[in-house]
C-alpha cells in the first residue's frame, strides 16, 4: 500500500516571502511537489500522528495537488486532514481552521496574487499550530530537507472524493472534508457588528464586492448576501476559476481596473472592495476615492473599538517597515506600541502571539488582528463596513477626517516587474555600499537625512533577519525605500516605495502622483533607476 520511491534534491525550493511559488509547469514536473511535501515533513521532523488542514485557492492543478499531499499524509502516518470540500479554504479561514482545531499546521496551496493557469503559478504555504506562516527557522529546515532528500513515501490508495462531506479513514489517517465557509463566517459574526450592518445595508447603502474569480467568491456570498442581506448581485465574478478567468488576483487599481472605474463612475455604490486569489488581501473603495492599504489600516487602527470584537481597544499594532508612518501617527496619538516588521505575514506571528499586538498591517493590501495569524480580506472589508455602520458618513468623509486629525501621508509604490535580475540586483548593491555617504547629499529637489538597510531584531524571540530593505529618510520629511520582491517567479520585481508627511489642511487631498513628485525625482536622481534596469517607468503603481 505504500511506495518509497528514489528521488534528488531539486534545486531553488526555497520559500520566499510567503510559501514556495513557482511556475504551474514546474510544479506539475513529476517529483517537484511530492520533493518538496517530503521537505516539509522532514523539515518539521514529522507529520506522523499529527493533525494538518489542507486546502488551496482553486487555482489550476489545486485539486491534483491536494490528492498527492493527500496520499504522501497517509503514507507519513498523519493522523488526521482537515479538508475544505472541493479542495477549496482562503488563507485566512485555513488559519482559523487551524487554531479552531488545535492543528499542528497545514498546507495552503497558493500563489496569492500571481495569475493562475497551466501557464500561470502555482504555489505551497507550509502554517504552524499558531496557524501562521512557518517563520523562517522553519522555513530554512524545510529548505535544508530539501536539498539532501534522497527519497519520498506516497500511499497507493485511490483519490478521494473531494466533493463529499465527513469522514473516511484510510490506512493510520482519518480525513474529514468540511465546509470550507461556515466557520470562518461564524467567527467573523463573533468580531463586527452584523446588526449595525444590516441595518446600513437595509437602509439602501450600496456596496461592491468583486471576488475576482478566487476564492473569496463563496466567502463573500455568504456573508455579505446571505448573512448580512446585500443583494445577489453585489459580488461579483463570485465563482472560483482554475485561471481565475484569465486576469491577475491582485486587488489594486491596476488589475481590478474594473472595479476601479465603477467607483469612480457617476452611479457608483457607496462602497466597493476586492480580494485576491487566496483571500488575503483586500482593497477598500468608496464612492470617488481609493483608500490606500496603509491609510486603510491607520483608519482601522484609529477606529477599529467601534467593533465588538475590538471594544476594548487594542493591545499595539504593527506594519511592515515598507507600509506608510500613517500608522505610527495614530499610535502615537492614542499612546499604543508600534511595530515595523519586514515584509511578510510571517513575522507577524510572533507580536500577535504574546499579545504585544492586536492589528497588523502592509501596504500590499493585507490587514488582520489576532482572530487569526494571517491577513484577511473580508476581515478588511467587514471592519470598514463596521466603521461606516457606526459613523454613518461616507468613505470619502472617513478619509477626510482621518487626514484632518492627523495629517496625511502621501503614499505610492512603483512596481518594476520581470526586470533583468543582475541589473536589479547591482542596483540593490549599489546603492547600499553607497548609503554610509548619503546623509547630506542633494538629490533632486531633497537631501536625505539618513539611510541604512532594514534589519529586524524580533522582540519575542531575539531572531534577527537583515538585508529587509533599503530606507532613505530625507529632511523634508518624506522616505523611500527600495527592496527586491520574494514572491516573483521570472526575473526580478523591484519595489520602490516612497512617501511623504503633509499636515497643510489645505494640501490633504492632492493626487498622490502628483504629491510625491519630488519623491520621485529624487530617487530617479539617486538610482538612475531607468538607465540601470532601462524601463522608461513601473509596471504598477499603487
Ligand atoms: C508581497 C508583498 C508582501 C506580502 C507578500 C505575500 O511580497 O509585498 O507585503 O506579504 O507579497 O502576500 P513581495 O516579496 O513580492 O514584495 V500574498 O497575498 O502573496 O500571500
Ligand atoms: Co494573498
Amino acid at each position: 500500500m505504500m511506495k518509497t520511491i528514489s528521488t534528488v534534491p531539486i534545486e531553488g525550493q526555497k520559500p520566499g516571502t510567503s510559501g514556495l511559488r513557482k511556475k504551474t509547469q514546474v510544479f506539475m514536473t513529476p517529483g517537484y511537489l511530492e520533493n518538496f511535501i517530503q521537505s516539509i515533513w522532514n523539515g518539521i521532523g514529522s507529520v506522523q500522528g499529527k493533525t494538518l488542514v489542507l486546502g488551496g485557492d482553486g487555482r489550476f492543478f489545486n485539486t491534483e495537488a491536494i490528492q498527492t499531499i493527500v496520499k504522501m499524509a497517509v503514507a507519513a502516518r498523519a493522523a488526521r486532514l482537515i479538508i475544505g470540500q472541493n479542495g477549496l479554504l482562503s488563507t485566512p479561514a485555513a488559519s482559523h481552521l487551524i487554531r479552531l482545531h488545535g492543528a499542528d499546521g497545514g498546507i495552503i496551496l497558493s500563489a496569492s496574487h500571481n495569475p493562475g493557469g497551466s501557464e500561470g503559478d502555482f504555489g505551497v504555504k507550509f502554517n504552524t499550530a499558531n496557524g501562521g506562516p512557518a517563520p523562517e527557522s522553519v522555513t530554512e529546515a524545510i529548505y535544508a530537507a530539501s536539498t539532501t532528500i534522497s527519497e519520498y513515501e506516497i500511499a497507493e490508495i485511490p483519490d478521494i472524493d473531494l466533493s463529499l462531506s465527513g469522514k473516511t479513514r484510510h490506512m493510520e489517517t482519518e480525513i474529514e472534508l468540511v465546509d470550507p465557509v461556515t466557520d470562518y463566517a461564524t467567527l467573523m459574526e463573533t468580531l463586527f457588528d452584523f446588526d449595525a450592518i444590516r441595518a446600513l445595508i437595509a437602509g439602501g447603502f450600496r456596496l461592491r464586492f468583486d471576488a475576482m474569480h478566487a476564492v473569496t467568491g463563496p466567502y463573500a456570498r455568504e456573508i455579505l448576501v446571505n448573512r448580512l442581506g446585500a443583494p445577489d448581485d453585489c459580488v461579483v465574478n463570485a465563482t472560483p476559476l482554475p485561471d481565475f478567468g484569465g486576469g491577475h488576483p491582485d486587488p489594486n487599481p491596476v488589475w481590478a481596473h474594473a472595479l476601479m472605474s465603477e467607483m469612480m463612475g457617476d452611479t457608483a455604490p457607496d462602497f466597493g472592495a476586492a480580494s485576491d486569489g487566496d483571500g488575503d488581501r483586500n482593497m477598500i473603495l468608496g464612492r470617488g476615492i481609493y483608500v490606500t492599504p496603509s491609510d486603510s489600516l491607520a483608519v482601522i487602527a484609529a477606529n477599529a473599538h467601534l467593533a465588538p470584537g475590538y471594544a476594548k481597544g487594542l493591545a499595539g499594532v504593527a506594519r511592515s517597515m515598507p507600509t506608510s508612518c500613517a500608522l505610527d501617527r495614530v499610535a502615537k496619538a492614542r499612546g499604543m506600541a508600534c511595530f515595523a516588521t519586514p515584509t511578510g505575514w510571517k513575522f507577524f506571528g510572533n507580536l500577535l502571539d504574546s499579545g504585544k499586538a492586536t492589528l497588523c498591517g502592509e501596504e500590499s493590501a493585507g490587514t488582520g488582528s489576532d482572530h487569526i495569524r494571517e491577513k484577511d480580506g473580508l476581515w478588511a472589508v467587514l471592519m470598514w463596513l463596521n466603521i461606516l455602520a457606526r459613523k454613518g458618513v461616507s468613505v470619502n468623509q472617513v478619509m477626510v477626517d482621518h487626514w484632518r486629525e492627523f495629517g496625511r501621508d502621501y503614499y505610492s509604490r512603483h512596481d518594476y516587474e520581470e526586470v533583468d535580475s543582475e541589473a536589479a540586483n547591482a542596483l540593490i548593491t549599489d546603492l547600499r555600499a553607497q548609503l554610509g555617504s548619503l546623509p547630506g547629499q542633494v538629490f533632486g529637489p531633497l537631501t536625505v537625512a539618513r539611510a541604512e538597510e532594514f534589519s529586524y531584531l524580533d522582540p519575542v524571540d531575539g531572531s534577527l533577519t537583515q538585508k529587509q530593505g533599503l530606507q532613505i529618510h530625507f529632511a523634508e520629511g518624506a522616505r523611500l525605500v527600495l527592496r527586491l520582491s520574494g514572491t516573483g517567479t521570472s526575473g526580478a520585481t523591484l519595489r520602490v516605495y516612497m512617501e511623504r508627511h503633509e499636515a497643510r489642511a489645505e494640501d490633504l487631498t492632492r493626487d498622490a502622483q502628483d504629491s510625491l513628485s519630488d519623491v520621485i525625482a529624487a530617487m530617479q536622481a539617486l538610482t538612475e533607476l531607468k538607465t540601470r534596469l532601462n524601463r522608461e517607468g513601473p509596471d504598477v503603481v499603487t
